[in-house]
């Protein structure tokens, strides 16, 4: 089943994750919110996402509460790499768990995804979607870590409607696979991280970081990981690093 796309064009919000939020009872079940800038746009645990123009923010509505709010990540990780996949042939791009598009140890790309609360229950998912379509070196900079656009991978600019287009289309197909059969949504996006097998650095929200290898992803989206001592471990979420000596196009 394919359905109509429904996009609605902003210039200028807050973010487009709250924008979202905020209009949650009057829009439609998969609609795409887009904005040409932000002004406080956020990541997890509050911080900024850098949002100046020439970038896809982009905030995605979903209704049907199909699975684990993982799911929700893993429908967005995969849309955007299927809208790279059409417009930026041998792109190299991977997902790197929890919730970030990378080339090379760059960010391209991060996905916040945010419940909607109706009389205390969860009533929905708004995910929201950064890429970093033309972005230009002197921006990249402003970032507190390495970070890539397509512009710099690719020495061409993107049209942003189009990009904005096809992510709504891949959005919903994506949404519609995990509804209908979510063993096969989440295949698809373990196949497209590089990080099983893996050494990693990783930062949990509280407590130290810990260097270990990573074992596997659960079918709800947790990292089990082995440490030096043996022990292994179920992290939901946290900040990965891949450490050096992987080939990673890095
Ligand atoms: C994320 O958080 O990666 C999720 C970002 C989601 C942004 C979208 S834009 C549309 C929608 N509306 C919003 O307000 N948000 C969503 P996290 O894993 O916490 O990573 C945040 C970190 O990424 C920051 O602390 C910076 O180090 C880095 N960063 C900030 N802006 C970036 C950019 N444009 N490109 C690459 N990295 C960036």
């Amino acid at each position: 089943m394919q359905r109509e796309t429904n996009i609605r064009y902003l210039e200028s919000v807050d973010s487009t994750n709250t924008y979202a939020a905020d209009h949650f009872d009057s829009l439609a079940d998969g609609t795409l919110i887009v904005a040409e800038t932000q002004s406080s746009g956020h990541g997890r645990l509050g911080r900024k996402w850098h949002s100046p123009r020439g970038n896809i923010y982009a905030s995605f509505v979903m209704k049907d509460l199909f699975g684990e709010p993982f799911h929700a990540t893993m429908v967005s990780s995969l849309a955007v790499l299927s809208v790279l996949n059409d417009l930026v042939p041998g792109h190299g791009a991977y997902i790197k768990w929890p919730n970030d598009i990378f080339i090379g140890n760059r960010k391209l790309s991060g996905v916040l995804c945010e419940g909607v609360l109706r009389k205390g229950a969860l009533a929905g998912i708004i995910c929201g979607i950064g890429v970093n379509v033309n972005l230009p070196e002197e921006e990249l900079e402003r970032i507190g870590q390495p970070a890539t656009s397509l512009l710099i991978q690719t020495k061409c600019k993107i049209n942003l409607k189009i990009f904005a287009e096809k992510l709504a289309v891949y959005l919903n197909w994506y949404y519609i696979i995990g509804i209908n059969d979510r063993e096969r949504l989440f295949g698809l996006w373990k196949r497209e991280n590089r990080i099983i097998g893996r050494r990693v650095t990783l930062q949990p929200p509280h407590g130290p970081a810990c260097e270990a290898l990573v074992r596997d992803i659960s079918d709800d989206g947790k990292l089990r990981i082995e440490k030096e001592d043996g022990s292994q471990q179920e992290f939901a979420c946290g900040d990965v690093k891949l450490l050096p000596g992987m080939e990673n196009g890095a």
